[in-house]
């Protein structure tokens, strides 16, 4: 059977369940630490792991710049070449394309860009963005698509969206099917209920073994992404896993949790980190601040990662102004942790039918003052 997600328990729109892929299960509602360049930035494979994440997302740009995709096949695969053994799910290059490369050239077949490492030139098409996933190894496949920009008129919204359908039709072909792997469609249409609502229609008339939602947090906002999501789940098959890509702060995993979304991804914890942010049950905290250079107390009393297991706010403010590279470290790696535990309690309390509770209490927690 290739890769499929079975549904365990639901709650109001919320769901939990199981993804079965080639290199593991995992529960979902999940998030999915970004290693971007093959490495979660700043952590090693064990540390990651032993945040609880089960999945970790690849960039087929990232990747076949430097090293190069034949060149990690030939290394053996993403997952040893990063000494992840358990499931990848890697994107499909046009998003990266549209926000990170120079000079970009987008016609029917595909897209033409500069690296934005040396500017050398470089052609995806739906056809070559499958090839690249296959030659990575990764479980879960990502169709190529153009994220549309925000905001956009109805006209733009809908060429764009169609576009990717038939870049998502491709991808189907392009893709050979294998026991434990997948293939997602991502759903576009800007906040436009009605392109929405056709482009679900034509992903599901392909077929996917999960649907991704795209062309979302591009800058329309909470409330439209809400709304967006709110026309969006509920026409989405019950029976497959749901994807919002790049998404996002905690308080959006919880909003659209309850929405029913099962996967998420997002550089925020780990480039938040870096930034000298931690996120934590009281809500989200700037180490940098002087405010915290004598405080002996760990980032969040209710976490048991390293960082707040061994240190305190003080020692890691040290490390910032001194520009110690353990201190990005240890906020990454708190970050992370935070955001599996945060899953972790929202997928428990899916199972035993109390999710809006956890939620209140949760939303109200983030709002208290320590
Ligand atoms: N498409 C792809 N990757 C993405 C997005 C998208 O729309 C987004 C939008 N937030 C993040 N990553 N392929
Ligand atoms: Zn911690």
């Amino acid at each position: 059977m290739t890769l499929h997600w079975t549904h365990q328990a639901s709650d109001g729109r919320a769901r939990a369940g199981v993804l079965h892929a080639a290199h593991g299960e995992v529960e979902t509602p999940v998030f999915m630490p970004v290693g971007t360049a093959g490495t979660v930035k700043g952590m090693t494979a064990d540390g990651v792991r032993s945040t609880g994440a089960r999945i970790v997302l690849g960039n087929t740009y990232h990747l076949m710049l430097r090293p190069g995709a034949e060149r990690v096949a030939r290394l053996g695969g993403l997952h040893k070449m990063m000494d992840w053994h358990g499931p990848i799910l890697t994107d499909s290059g046009g998003f990266q394309v549209m926000s990170l490369s120079g000079l970009r050239k987008m016609d029917e077949d595909g897209v033409t860009f500069a690296s934005h490492v040396d500017g050398s030139k470089h052609r995806v098409t739906p056809e070559r963005s499958i090839e690249i996933q296959h030659l990575l190894g990764s479980d879960i496949t990502m169709c190529f698509d153009e994220c549309t920009p925000f905001p956009a008129t109805h006209e733009e919204a809908a060429r764009s969206m169609r576009l990717s359908m038939r870049w998502a039709a491709r991808s189907r072909t392009a893709f050979t099917p294998r026991e434990g792997y997948g293939l997602f469609g991502i759903v576009q249409g800007s906040t436009y209920p009605d392109l929405r609502a056709e482009s679900v229609a034509a992903l599901t008339a392909i077929g996917f073994e999960g649907y991704a939602i795209g062309g979302l947090a591009v800058g329309e906002g909470q409330e439209a992404m809400f709304a967006t999501l709110d026309v969006t789940t509920p026409l989405l098959p019950q029976t497959h896993a749901r994807y919002l890509m790049g998404v996002g702060k905690p308080d959006d995993l919880l909003g659209a949790v309850r929405r029913g979304v099962d996967m998420f991804d997002c550089v925020i914890p780990t480039r938040s980190g870096r930034m000298g942010r931690a996120y934590t049950s009281r809500g989200p905290l700037n180490l940098r601040n002087a405010k915290h250079a004598e405080d002996l107390r760990p980032l969040d009393p209710d976490c048991d990662c390293p960082a707040c297991r061994n240190h305190s706010r003080a020692y890691i403010h040290h490390l910032l102004k001194c520009d110690e590279m353990l201190g990005p470290i240890l906020l990454s790696w708190h970050n992370i942790h935070y955001y599996q535990a945060l899953m972790r309690r929202m997928r428990h309390a899916i199972q035993q039918g109390r999710f809006e509770d956890e939620a209140a209490r949760i939303e109200a927690d983030w709002s208290r003052p320590e």
